[in-house]
């Protein structure tokens, strides 16, 4: 496969200036008529006479005309990927007629059908699956879609923009017309039909404009849309009151489909969401599963401008809409609940995830330099430290200035194809801030790690802070400059006040940007102790020689929410990695007092956020041991883990048990942050309880599970028994949940996914047979995630089981999906491409494995890429 290079990116030779489409969808085939007028770009250099348009191979191309006249075989050339026309004029209208087989489409890119209704799914390059096209961002288009097909099977007939015209047709047959009045690549595209049902609202923009809101889905999911509805309302009026956007067509339509590769495709006008991105019902849905919905419909809404007004030059591009558009969620999401909660949940999935990606084969800047399959860079680095890139900027200039800038971002660049450096191009000139040093986030890949040592001067009263950054090689770059890092920090004296600092505040914002930098702050009239990069002001790994009791009162005394859970963080990092160490050794473990008196004074004090408490008192995960260790031993974090767990809960289980009659009232279900935060503790609490092993906690979960009028308490309750070592109660209340749940394919997942992650042995065993059940279904997205990956990456310690059965089994999952869908396929190779970081024999297996896939036949692009680079 050929590698694609940012460096050899060229402006299209030809634009397209309109895109009228046809597509009429028959049972076994579906005929797409496309009729596009181009020219000539005025802008490229290129003397090329041909036209050359991408094509999937599977295309099956009927006619071709230039300006209506029909080409002959010779004037034309149809390769694997491309079709190229010699000779064009300048400006001409070009007809194709190309038939297609949506019911043959696994691989769910391009148009396919779904549970009985066809839709696309065209980011990033899948609109050359369903027409011969300039299928790249930078070439935007009017498009008009007409779309005929079976009016009783078909009713509910959508596509981009706004409905112009419709009627009936021939042999029962329907058809509706759509206009989209704003030109846009080929990736935004999007149809849909079936037989849907919807709810509708309306939205008054602040000037005034109405807007009709329309959410689909199947039938029986219709009571399953209303908080959709209200979190794409709220969405719509936090982007006019924060930076200033307003929508900008008639209709704005979300459609539920089961079989989905992601979450979400921001469509422009048509919304196409993966169900569990969308649906949400107190029965069915965890209160998770809610601010998933809350976070995703907010985040497709406000790519309308960060993404579809202002889109992406090329694909290299792509962090330009994903980190912005991460980033403006997740300040959605903080502002809609708990802040501080919000920044704990996507620093813990940040430094597990992403920290572990910039450290494999994988690893790539938030702007790559070059790529095999662009779906393998829908990454967490692309997304999440991004999104991490962007906040920095809004850390470094200051809210004022960065929404100036975004202003200036999008006034300048509206209706453009632009890149990375435009955005931050746009920051720096609306600011006056030097952003230069700041661009090597966009061009480096790896995790800047930053020491930190200080003095005391007590006569002179000067404190100083010396930070000293580097940053560890990462494929093609083994040499790296020094990044420009805000490092946010405040200081507490011995009572635990914050210190007036000089900029007259108490958190002061230190810019970091040579290898080595000291930093004084003066009248300091005693030693204190440093709360450093708080709220995780950068994506980097900061080490500071903590004492245990120096983080004990951080975590009662530091003033910023984050950095006192940070030290509780922190505090059981140090404690499990040296409880580790002896576990390795063989000694027996001992667990220090002072991390259960911590977490004592935790439970007890009322005065608490309570949607911090829950955060506070869980241990670092094992996901995050792994990534903080050299080598991984699985088995050794496991075990330390559940030791930890075990000891503090029977130290504790009185104020456990206070705790959890204190949290478990009876009242209606409300998805809100003080409800989640009451449930998200309550079921803490049980955690922990259970795993005393004592049979009245076991009684205790048994009741809840039954008593429960939620999926949150039931679900939490469900895990905890099945992964408890009580395999018979285990046994019947999954078969009793399954009962109850079998016609909720969502619900079905996570009792898919809490089997899949049992650490008890068997587990494997378990996995095998679900994937013979009836529920399980390989071309299903969502079955693959929540049985497959459940086991590869929520059970570490079965899937790394020394006799290598867990990375066989993976491998042969990989083998088969790489010819049914290749980018799921690619996705479940994740685990493997970690192989370094494991002991010597399991470092062996793995390797086994990656090479036993890549000697599997033809590979796709997707899996091939990955592979490779893993072997590399
Ligand atoms: N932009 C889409 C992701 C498309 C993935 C293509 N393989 C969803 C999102 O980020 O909003
Ligand atoms: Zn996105």
């Amino acid at each position: 496969p050929q590698v694609i290079y940012l460096k050899d990116y060229q402006v299209p030779e030809f634009l397209i200036e309109k895109t009228d489409l046809r597509f009429e969808l028959q049972a076994d085939a579906t005929l797409v008529k496309a009729r596009l007028q181009i020219r000539r770009n005025p802008q490229s250099l290129s003397k090329n006479s041909a036209l050359v348009l991408q094509g999937d191979k599977d295309l099956v191309l009927c006619r071709v005309a230039v300006n209506d006249q029909v080409l002959a075989e010779q004037d034309y050339r149809r390769s694997e990927e491309s079709l190229s026309i010699n000779d064009v004029p300048d400006v001409f209208v070009l007809e194709t007629v190309t038939e297609i087989y949506p019911d043959q489409n696994t691989a769910l890119e391009g148009l396919y059908r779904s549970d009985g209704m066809y839709c696309t799914q065209c980011e990033a390059e899948g609109f050359r699956r369903i027409t011969f096209y300039l299928d790249r961002p930078d070439v935007m288009s009017v498009f008009t879609t007409t779309i005929e097909a079976d009016k009783a099977a078909y009713p509910v007939l959508l596509s981009n923009g706004n409905p112009v015209a419709s009627g009936d047709a021939d042999g029962d047959r329907h058809w509706v017309t759509w206009e989209d009045p704003f030109p846009k690549p080929a990736y935004l595209f999007a149809l849909v039909a079936g037989d849907l049902a919807f709810i509708e609202d309306r939205y008054v923009t602040g000037s005034g404009r109405e807007v009709t809101l329309q959410i689909f889905a199947a039938e029986k999911d219709l009571d399953k849309l209303d908080y959709a509805m209200i979190s794409l309302k709220k969405s719509m009026r936090w982007d006019e009151e924060v930076y200033g956007r307003e929508y900008d067509l008639d209709i704005y339509m979300i459609v539920a489909v089961d079989f989905f590769n992601m979450g979400a495709m921001e469509n422009k006008g048509l919304n196409i969401f993966n169900t569990s991105c969308v649906l949400a019902h107190p029965e069915t849905t965890t209160d998770a599963g809610f601010q998933r919905v809350e976070g995703v419909v907010a985040h497709e809404y406000f790519h309308n401008w960060s993404g579809n007004r202002v889109t992406c030059r090329d694909w290299f591009q792509l962090s330009l809409k994903e980190g912005f558009t991460v980033f403006r969620d997740a300040e959605f999401s903080a502002d809609m609940n708990s802040r501080t909660v919000k920044r704990v949940e996507d620093v813990s999935l940040l430094r597990t995830a992403q920290f572990a990606e910039d450290a494999g084969p994988m690893a790539h800047p938030i702007r790559p330099a070059s790529f095999i399959e662009i779906s393998n860079f829908y990454t967490m680095t692309i997304y999440e430290k991004g999104a991490e890139v962007v906040r920095m900027i809004h850390t470094l200039l200051g809210a004022e200035n960065f929404r100036k800038g975004s202003d200036l971002y999008f006034e300048r660049h509206d209706g453009q194809a632009v890149t990375t450096d435009d955005f931050v191009q746009a920051m720096e000139d609306a600011s006056g801030i030097d952003l230069s040093q700041f661009r090597l986030w966009y061009s480096q890949a790896g995790t800047p790690v930053i020491d930190v040592s200080d003095e005391y001067d007590a006569s002179q009263q000067i404190y100083t802070l010396i930070l000293k950054q580097r940053c560890p090689a990462t494929p093609g770059q083994s040499e790296k400059a020094p990044f420009h890092i805000p490092v946010s920090v405040g200081l507490l004296g011995k009572s635990g006040q914050d210190m007036m600092l000089s900029n007259g505040e108490t958190t002061q914002v230190l810019e970091l940007k040579e290898a080595e930098q000291r930093f004084s702050f003066t009248e300091i009239e005693e030693k204190p102790i440093p709360s450093l990069l708080r709220s995780f002001s950068a994506p980097v790994k900061l080490h500071y020689g903590y004492q245990r009791d120096d983080l004990v009162f951080l975590m009662s005394h530091d003033s910023d929410g984050f950095n006192r859970w940070e030290a509780a963080q922190k505090l059981g990092v140090d404690i499990l990695q040296e409880l580790i160490g002896e576990y390795q050794a063989g000694n027996e473990l001992v667990l220090d007092n002072r991390l259960t008196a911590a977490y004592r004074a935790v439970l007890t004090d009322l005065s608490l956020d309570q949607a911090m408490v829950s955060k506070v008192l869980t241990l670092p995960t094992e996901a995050y041991l792994s990534e903080l260790s050299d080598i991984i031993d699985v088995d050794a974090i496991h075990a330390v883990r559940e030791f930890v767990i075990k000891t503090l809960a029977e130290a504790l289980s009185s104020e456990l048990i206070a705790v959890y009659d204190r949290c478990n009232v009876s009242e209606k279900y409300a998805p809100d942050a003080t409800s989640i935060a009451r449930r998200a503790l309550k079921n803490l609490a049980l955690s922990y309880l259970m795993k005393t092993g004592k049979p009245e906690q076991l009684e205790r979960a048994l009741t809840q599970f039954q008593d429960a009028d939620n999926m949150t308490d039931s679900m939490a309750a469900l895990a905890l028994v099945v992964h408890s070592p009580y395999a018979k109660a285990a046994e019947v209340i999954l078969e009793q949940f399954y009962l109850r749940w079998k016609n909720e394919p969502l619900v079905v997942n996570q009792w898919l996914s809490v089997q899949a992650s049992n650490p008890s042995k068997g587990a494997l065993n378990t996995v095998k047979q679900l994937m013979q059940h009836e529920s399980f279904n390989m071309r299903n997205p969502n079955k693959v995630r929540s049985l497959i990956s459940g086991f590869s990456s929520l059970n570490p310690v079965n899937f790394h089981a020394m006799d290598g059965s867990g990375y066989r089994f993976l491998a042969d999952q990989i083998i088969e999906l790489n010819n049914l869908n290749p980018q799921i396929a690619s996705r479940l190779v994740t685990p493997l491409t970690r192989w370094k970081r494991y002991p010597a024999d399991r470092q062996g297996m793995m390797r086994e494995e990656l090479q036993r896939i890549m000697d599997s036949g033809e590979l796709s692009r997707d899996v091939f890429e990955v592979v490779s680079k893993s072997l590399a």
